[in-house]
């Protein structure tokens, strides 16, 4: 079999990947949950048509959602990543040893039982690692009830549709700020520049009301809308004061000095509509 899934994220846009097979599929109570093998980029995950992760290009993603809060920081010890049930940002996050425990606070079971039967070869078993904690809920209440209480937090969610439209809210910037610790970080999934621009704007707004060191940043990954994704940094420590910090043990495919910061350049009409 060889057919092209096609994803419309944007109504004016649309892009394609060819897929050899699907692997499963599925809707539980919260989406649709599609793993598909493609032909250029190893596994995917899908959730409700958009493509979360593929085993070729993840790392993009999740090696800058997590190493820059995290290097900033220094050496974190209570991180907590909202969503992220594929495992991708806590198979990273488990690489410092300063690490004493990483909640995940995620919605569906699903995600996590199916990444852990098929992205193994990607993320080894992060779920088995004891500093893991995995709370199935929602990350709303779980924020409000731990004010002060991580060093880091990374939201790593899907795009702002249905539920998850709250996690890109002031509100929610509000909560994720009030539940790290004084010189914390948090880094959010914040979208497409060319696309989003005006969602973004509104958030950087927001990090800026509430934190003295917020800035985007943005990572190349093919099988995202527009070849790639940014990130909101959300801090009173400066992001770079992670260039100083050494790269936590294992691998790197992605991140490297010139990358981190690189990362923090933007394109000039971007610039202008973040900054002034
Ligand atoms: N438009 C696609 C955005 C996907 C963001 N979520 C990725 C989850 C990977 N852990």
């Amino acid at each position: 079999m060889s057919i092209w899934f096609t994803e419309e994220l944007h109504p004016y846009y649309r892009k394609g990947i060819r897929i050899k097979k699907i692997l499963a599929d599925e809707q539980t109570q919260y989406q649709h949950i599609q793993i598909v093998e493609t032909d250029f980029f190893g596994k995917a995950m899908i959730l409700d048509g958009i493509i979360q992760l593929t085993e070729r290009d993840n790392m993009g993603y999740h090696e800058m959602i997590v190493h820059v809060p995290m290097l900033a920081v220094g050496k974190p010890k209570r991180v907590l990543i909202v969503g992220g049930g594929d495992g991708g940002a806590l198979h990273q996050v488990l690489r410092y040893p300063s690490v004493e425990e990483v909640v995940v606070c995620e919605l569906d079971q699903r995600v996590v039982d199916l990444a852990r039967e098929h992205f193994i070869a990607s993320f080894g078993d992060p779920w088995a690692d004891p500093r893991t904690k995995l709370l199935i809920r929602d990350a709303f209440g779980f924020l409000e009830e731990n004010p002060g209480q991580f060093d880091v937090i990374i939201s790593d969610t899907t795009d702002p549709i249905g539920m998850a439209e709250r996690l890109f809210s002031d509100e929610f910037y509000n909560l994720m700020v009030r539940a790290l610790t004084p010189n914390g970080a948090a880094s959010t999934q914040c979208e497409q520049p060319f696309f989003d621009t005006e969602l973004i704007k509104q958030i950087c707004k927001s990090a800026k009301a509430l934190t003295k060191n917020p800035a985007y940043y943005y990572a190349n990954i093919p099988t995202y809308p527009g070849g790639g994704i940014g990130f909101m940094y959300v801090s009173n420590t400066p992001w770079e004061n992670g260039l100083k910090t050494p790269f936590p043990p294992g691998v790197n495919n992605y991140i490297n000095p010139e990358i981190h910061k690189a990362a923090f350049a933007l394109p000039e009409f971007f610039r202008k509509e973040l900054y002034g």
